[in-house]
């Protein structure tokens, strides 16, 4: 078998020669029909019979790996695909680092392996849920498509997430995968497991903070992960990170994009004040203080995905060898952190101090401080743009004590800078921190399609490049 090349004869393209492996081929061939008809149900709606321009995985060779084609969602080619298997790979830290790295699963770490395959897993098919409905207020037909190579890519992951439940974890396994199909976002009684994934994703300028802040944070869970003793695992996620760099392109330059736009026509109309909200909104823009809210909305949802500050469970995982820190492999300490501290922002009576605490336990916090440096590198060059246009706006990301549900400052509430506020004070200037409900409604007035190849909606500039290099006016959807 060529590890490299995918065999796309079966129904199930795969580099993990699945035709040798009868008992798994059966078992994913048995789930695949409730896939479909999950996608059918909950995938893009209204856009199942369009051709749309989408890029498949046809090689896990990082130089080479895709290729682009017009193809119905549904018969797109969700196919599992792991990274090449390192030569002689070791555990790269915890308590057996330096030993060959696993290859089935190791007894003792079994429940734990499972509960993190099957929390990553429920996140894929979760963001599909939430941007079922986007796809009829797309601002223009290269942003439609963008959407759905999100979608499908987040279901191709769902895919990875399952072959490693079938193929490893027995009758447990097979019901975890099923039990994927059947949890809905936001959905009362069987809702995603974390938090954010349970959240609507209403509007466009929303499906870019998510793609730029929460996709981020799928980035460093499979960047962790991408580090684990079991082979399987990291194999799998590395594969998977190849195609994330795309979301959170189209995050980035989604909200780039509607700043630029922003800027353009304030430059146009004059106007210099950028808090001059009213007069911005005439010129069917998105006025900067509103794209500062939906930023301080979905990072500060963002980081609850990153669990407690101080965790057990993210001690044992890293001791155990199952997961990692971002960018283990590179760094330069001994790998097992039993000695070392981390400082940590806590809350001590009432008042914010940094403290430090073993370095073990620290771990959830230590990946969301690289979250954090990473998503400033965006902001930065959001940034930039403003300056381009010399608007005086800087967009920053709120304190990590704003708007928290999860860790150690759930209990209390913070002003964007990380000043404690008492409940009613908090109540009084909600709105000047987060979006409000009028917030919406304009945004939500402004998502008007456009199907036009080569035309965008009011609110977005054009992107720079289309993708796979086509021409500005390039049918990247064909409606049906
Ligand atoms: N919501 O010890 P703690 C992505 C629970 S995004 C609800 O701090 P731990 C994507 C926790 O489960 C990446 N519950 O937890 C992005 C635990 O409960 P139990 C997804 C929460 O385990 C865009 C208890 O609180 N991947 O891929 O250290 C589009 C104690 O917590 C939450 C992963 O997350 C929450 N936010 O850390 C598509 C990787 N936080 O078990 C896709 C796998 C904590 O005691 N997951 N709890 O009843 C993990 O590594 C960890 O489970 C977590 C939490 C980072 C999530």
């Amino acid at each position: 078998m060529n590890i490299m090349n995918v065999d796309y004869d079966g129904l199930i393209p795969n580099n993990v020669n699945l035709n040798g492996d009868p008992r798994v081929k059966a078992a994913l061939e048995k789930w695949h029909p409730g896939y479909l008809d999950w996608w059918n149900d909950m995938g893009p709606d209204g856009f199942q019979e369009s051709l749309v321009y989408l890029r498949t995985a046809v090689s896990v060779d990082p130089k080479g790996w895709a290729k682009f084609d017009y193809v119905k969602m549904p018969d797109y080619k969700w196919g599992i695909l792991l990274a090449p298997q390192g030569e002689d790979r070791k555990i790269p830290f915890g308590a057996h680092a330096g030993e060959k790295a696993w290859q089935e699963v190791p007894g003792e770490y079994r429940a734990m392996l499972r509960r993190l395959i099957v929390i990553q897993g429920d996140t894929e098919p979760a963001s599909v849920e939430q941007q079922r409905f986007l796809g009829k207020t797309a601002p223009s037909l290269y942003d439609m498509r963008n959407l759905f190579q999100v979608n499908v890519e987040e279901g191709r992951h769902l895919w990875a997430m399952v072959y490693l439940l079938q193929k490893y974890f027995g009758t447990d396994g097979r019901e975890e995968a099923e039990a994927l199909l059947q949890r809905r976002s936001g959905d009362e009684d069987t809702p995603r497991m974390l938090g954010a994934f349970n959240e609507e994703t209403p509007d466009w300028l929303s499906f870019f903070m998510f793609t730029f802040f929460t996709d981020r944070d799928g980035k460093m869970q499979l960047e962790a992960l991408a580090q684990s003793g079991f082979d399987p695992l990291s194999r799998t996620t590395r594969f998977m990170l190849t195609e994330e760099a795309h979301h959170m392109f189209v995050g980035e330059t989604g909200v780039g994009r509607t700043i630029e736009r922003t800027c353009q026509e304030m430059q146009k109309a004059g106007i210099e004040d950028p808090n001059d909200i009213e007069a911005v909104r005439k010129l069917g823009v998105i006025d900067l203080p509103t794209l500062q809210k939906k930023a301080n909305l979905h990072y500060s949802l963002t980081l609850d995905l990153f669990g407690n500050e101080i965790s057990t469970n993210a001690a044992s995982a890293f001791h155990a060898g199952i997961k990692g820190r971002y960018r283990e492999d590179k760094l330069d300490d001994d790998h097992k952190l039993e000695s070392s501290t981390y400082p940590v922002t806590r809350l001590k009576d009432g008042k914010i101090v940094v403290e430090d605490v073993p370095a073990l336990s620290a771990l959830n916090l230590r990946l969301r401080d690289d979250y954090v440096a990473d998503c400033q590198g965006g902001v930065s060059r959001w940034n930039k743009v403003l300056e381009k246009y010399n608007i005086a706006f800087q967009l920053k990301l709120p304190h990590v004590a704003f708007h928290r549900h999860i860790g150690e400052f759930k209990e209390v509430e913070a002003d964007i800078d990380g000043n404690i506020v008492s409940g009613d004070a908090w109540e009084k200037k909600k709105d000047s921190y987060l979006p409000s409900t009028s917030d919406r409604d304009f945004i939500e007035s402004l998502m008007k399609t456009e199907v036009e190849p080569g035309k965008f909606a009011s609110w977005i500039a054009p992107p720079k490049v289309g993708i796979d290099n086509k021409p500005g006016d390039f049918e990247y959807v064909k409606i049906a």
